[in-house]
C-alpha cells in the first residue's frame, strides 16, 4: 500500500560486521554482529575536518518505507573513546531500534584527550544537524529525530535533550548552522546525568570522579559548581522532549540513583518521562532484555504518534499504522467518534508469555468513513491517579456525552494499594476528542471490564460492563458512582460471556450484545439479547458474527447509525498474523431484519469506504476473489499492506463501489511488478480493456492511456489472461 514507487535490496552482507573485539565497554559484544539493516553508509564525515573522531555511520532499517524517523545512538566509552561508533551496542539497542523501524546514526566524538568538555556535546549537536541537514539524501525524517546512549553515550543523550536552546553548548561542529539540535525525544540507558549526585545526594561525595574528571580538565573537588555545566539535570526545563531512562538496580560503575533523579526532575518539569530499573542489571550486563528493548521502541513510537494526523482508509482494517483494537463508536455533532483500545507490541518477560499490551488511548473521527483524523494520546496510563502506570492494561474503552460533556470510561489495572483485578475510570472533556481530565478515583459501584455507556432517549445514562458475568446499572448524575445496585444481566444465556458488552437501542427495542465463546476451546463469536427496558430483563437471540477466520481469539465491537447507515465496528489481527493480541479495527455494514433481529454480518476487506477512482485503489481489499492470492508486500513491515498475486490464467478479483464522478479517465496508472510479463484485462462496469505488462524485477508505476467511458458509480475488476503479476494498486485518471 505504498504511495511512491520505492525499491532497495535488503543486503544481508552489506550490514555483517566483520571482527569486533569481544567485551566493549557496557557488556559483551558478538564477535560479528548481524546488523538488522537493509543498507549502510559508513565513515561519514559530518563536521567535514577528515578527522575519525567526526565520522558517523547511518544504518537504515529492513522494513521498506520512503522516509525512517531516525534515533542518533552514541557509544559509552566514559569520554574516553573517539572511535567506537562501530561498537555502539549493535546487536541490542541498535538492532531493536532498527526491527521497529527506525533509522539509526551512531557517531564518533572527541574524547577527553582529543579536547575537553563541552566539545563533546557540541560534536552531537553537530551531528544532530546534520541530520537534519543531510535527512533527503539518506532517506531520514527530519521531523523525528531522536538521541539514544549508553553510560557516557546516554550522559551526552539525555544531556542534548535537555540542553536545547543553550547557546554555551552549542558550538559550530559541521555548519549547518540553520538546522536545530533539537531532539523530539532521548532514550538514557545508564547514563551519568548529575555529576554533581553521584554520591546519591549523600552529604560527603566519596565518588572517584576520574572520567569526568578528565573531559571537563579540572579536578572535581572545589569546583562543583563548574562541574554543573556538564550535568545533563542542570538544563532541565519545560521545553525538554520526552525521556525515557533505563538503569540497572546493581549497576556499578554509574550508580542507580541518578535514574530516579533525572526521572524526578523532568517529572517536576512536566516532562514525559518514563524510568524502567531493571532488577539486577548491571552497566550494560543483563540490560538488554526483550521487555528493556521493546519499552524503548514502544516509548519512541508513543512520542511519534501522540499528536496524532489524518490518513485516508476506505477499507479495512480502518485505521493503519497503528494498533487498534475495541471499537466503540459514537456520533458526536454530526461527526463520527471511534474510541479503540491501542495495542502495542508486547514482550516475552521473564519467561511470561506475551499478551495484551496497552498503555494509552487515542480517539479518531471522520465525516466519510474513508478520510480519519487522529486526535492523538487522550489518556495515558501514567496519568491516572488511581492507576498502576506501569501495568499496561489499559483496555475497551467507550465515551457518552451528557449535558454538554463527555465521559471517557475505561478498565485499568490499580495501583497498589487502590484495589485488585481491574478498576473502571473516567476522565472529562468539553469536546470528544480532549483534553480529558482524569477523574481521582474509580467509578463507585463497578469492578471489572470493558465498560459500555448507553444513553438513552430520556438522557439517563447506563453502564454496563464485565465483571462475572454482564452488569449494568444507572449511573448518578455525577456520572462517576452507579445509582444503587449493579444488577446482572445475563444469568439466563447460555454459558460462555466472555467480555466485552455494546449496548445499543434502535426502533424502541435495546440490545446488549457481547463477545461469545460457544464451544469449548474455542474463539469468540459475536452475539446479542434484545429487550425492552436497558437493564433487562433480555432474550438471547444468538451470532451475528462468526468466529474469526483468521484465529484471533478476541472480538469486541460496536454499533452506530450514521447517515442513514447502520455499522458494525469489531477488530481482527491482520497487521499481526502471528500474533493475535495486536488487532486491527474493521467496520462494515449491518442490517435488521423486520423483527429487529440482527443480519449475521461476515466480515470484508472491502469494508465500508467510499473511494474515488482517482484515488490508489488497492484490489487486494477485494470485494470478490477468485483464485488470486494476497500476500504482504513487506515481511518485515505489515503495516505497508498487502499486494494481490496473480498467478494462473483467470485468476480474478474484483472491487466494487469506486466513484468516476462525471468525467471519464483518460489513463489508468497501477503499480505493479511481474517477472516475465503479464497481459490483463481491466473490467469497469460494461467495459474492459486489455493491458499487456512489461516484465519488471521492482516494482514499477505504469501508465496505459484509455479511452473507456465510465462515469458514476462502478465495480472494477482485474483478471489474469497469461503470463503472472503481483498488484498493489490501481488509478484511473
Ligand atoms: O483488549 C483487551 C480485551 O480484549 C478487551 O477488553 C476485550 O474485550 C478483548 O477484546
Amino acid at each position: 500500500m505504498k504511495k511512491i514507487l520505492t525499491f532497495f535490496a535488503c543486503l544481508a552482507g552489506i550490514c555483517s560486521l566483520q571482527a569486533q573485539p569481544a567485551g566493549g565497554f557496557g557488556g559483551f559484544q558478538m564477535p560479528k554482529i548481524d546488523v538488522h539493516c537493509s543498507e549502510k553508509f559508513a565513515d561519514i564525515d559530518y563536521a567535514g575536518d577528515g578527522q575519525v573522531y567526526h565520522q558517523l555511520d547511518v544504518y537504515l532499517p529492513r522494513m521498506q518505507k520512503d522516509v525512517y524517523p531516525v534515533v542518533i545512538h552514541i557509544y559509552g566509552s566514559a569520554w574516553y573513546s573517539n572511535n567506537s561508533k562501530g561498537m555502539a551496542d549493535l546487536g541490542t539497542i541498535v538492532n531493536a531500534l532498527l526491527d521497529a523501524g527506525y533509522a539509526v546514526v551512531t557517531p564518533n566524538h572527541r574524547s577527553s584527550a582529543d579536547a575537553k568538555f563541552p566539545a563533546q556535546i557540541e560534536d552531537i549537536k553537530g551531528v544532530i544537524r546534520w541530520v537534519r541537514a543531510n535527512a533527503p539524501m539518506y532517506r531520514l525524517d527530519s521531523s523525528f529525530v531522536a538521541t539514544s546512549g549508553f553510560s557516557s553515550g546516554g550522559h551526552l543523550a539525555s544531556l542534548a535533550a535537555t540542553s536545547g536552546g543553550v547557546k554555551e553548548l552549542e558550538g559550530t561542529v559541521g555548519g549547518n548552522l540553520g538546522y536545530s539540535s533539537r531532539v523530539n525525544a532521548a532514550c538514557d540507558w545508564s547514563g551519568p546525568v548529575d555529576l554533581n549526585y553521584m554520591s546519591c545526594g549523600g552529604d560527603v561525595d566519596t565518588w572517584n570522579h576520574a572520567p569526568e574528571e578528565a573531559v571537563m580538565g579540572f579536578p572535581f573537588k572545589g569546583n562543583e559548581e563548574r562541574f554543573k555545566a556538564l550535568d545533563a539535570t542542570t538544563y532541565v526545563d519545560p521545553s525538554d522532549p520526552p525521556v525515557v531512562i533505563f538503569h540497572g538496580t546493581a549497576d556499578n560503575v554509574v550508580p542507580p540513583c541518578q535514574a530516579p533523579h533525572f526521572y524526578e526532575l523532568l517529572d517536576q518539569a512536566g516532562i514525559r518521562t518514563e524510568l524502567y530499573m531493571v532488577d539486577g542489571g548491571g552497566h550494560g550486563f543483563n540490560m538488554y532484555t526483550e521487555y528493556t528493548l521493546r519499552s524503548m521502541t514502544n516509548f519512541l513510537d508513543k512520542v511519534r504518534f501522540e499528536k496524532g494526523g489524518s490518513f485516508v482508509t476506505g477499507t479495512n482494517p480502518v485505521i493503519t499504522g497503528q494498533f487498534s483494537a475495541d471499537p466503540s463508536a459514537h456520533v458526536f455533532g454530526g461527526r463520527l467518534y471511534l474510541y479503540p483500545s491501542h495495542d502495542i507490541p508486547t514482550v516475552k518477560y521473564q519467561g511470561d508469555q506475551p499478551w495484551f499490551c496497552m498503555s494509552d488511548y487515542h480517539v479518531f473521527s471522520t465525516d466519510d468513513m474513508t478520510h480519519w483524523t487522529d486526535h492523538g494520546n487522550i489518556v495515558d496510563q501514567k496519568d491516572v491517579p488511581w492507576g498502576n502506570p506501569t501495568a499496561n492494561s489499559m483496555w475497551a474503552p467507550d465515551c457518552v456525552e451528557k449535558d454538554g460533556k463527555y465521559y471517557f470510561y475505561f478498565p485499568n489495572a490499580p495501583a497498589r494499594g487502590r484495589g485488585f483485578g481491574f478498576g473502571i475510570g473516567v476522565a472529562v472533556s468539553d469536546t470528544p476528542y480532549g483534553p480529558f481530565t482524569i477523574q481521582e478515583n474509580t467509578v463507585q459501584g463497578t469492578g471489572g471490564i470493558d465498560p459500555c455507556a448507553f444513553k438513552d432517549d430520556d438522557g439517563t445514562v447506563y453502564l454496563i460492563w464485565s465483571g462475572m458475568g454482564l452488569r449494568g446499572g444507572k449511573l448518578a448524575a455525577n456520572m462517576t458512582e452507579i445509582e444503587g445496585q449493579g444488577v446482572r444481566l445475563d444469568e439466563t444465556f447460555p454459558k460462555g460471556q466472555t467480555e466485552g458488552p455494546f449496548l445499543f437501542k434502535r426502533n424502541g427495542k435495546y440490545y446488549l450484545t457481547y463477545p461469545w465463546v460457544r464451544l469449548e476451546g474455542g474463539t469468540e463469536t459475536l452475539c446479542y439479547a434484545m429487550s425492552d427496558h436497558p437493564l433487562g430483563p433480555y432474550e438471547w437471540k444468538g451470532v451475528f458474527m462468526e468466529e474469526s477466520p483468521v484465529g484471533c481469539w478476541t472480538n469486541h465491537h460496536s454499533f452506530v447509525e450514521f447517515k442513514g447507515e447502520w455499522y458494525l465496528f469489531y477488530h481482527h489481527n491482520d497487521f499481526s498474523p502471528d500474533f493475535d493480541k495486536n488487532r486491527s479495527v474493521r467496520v462494515d455494514k449491518v442490517s435488521f431484519r423486520e423483527d429487529g433481529t440482527i443480519i449475521p454480518v461476515q466480515p470484508t476487506w472491502r469494508g465500508v469506504g467510499y473511494l474515488k477512482a482517482s484515488d490508489e485503489l488497492h484490489i487486494d481489499r477485494y470485494s470478490e476473489c477468485v483464485g488470486a492470492k494476497i500476500d504482504y508486500l513487506d515481511e518485515y513491515n505489515y503495516f505497508a499492506g498487502w499486494k494481490t498475486r496473480f498467478t494462473q490464467p483467470y485468476d480474478r478479483v474484483r472491487f466494487n463501489d469506486v466513484d468516476f464522478g462525471t468525467k471519464a479517465p483518460s489513463k489508468i496508472v497501477f503499480r505493479a511488478r511481474s517477472e516475465k510479463g503479464a497481459a490483463i484485462r481491466l473490467t469497469v462496469g460494461q467495459e474492459g480493456k486489455g493491458i499487456e505488462v512489461p516484465a519488471c524485477q521492482d516494482w514499477l508505476v505504469l501508465e496505459v492511456p484509455t479511452r473507456m467511458k465510465v462515469t458514476g458509480m462502478q465495480d472494477i475488476s482485474v483478471e489474469l489472461v497469461s503470463g503472472s503479476l503481483e498488484v498493489d494498486w490501481i488509478s484511473f485518471r
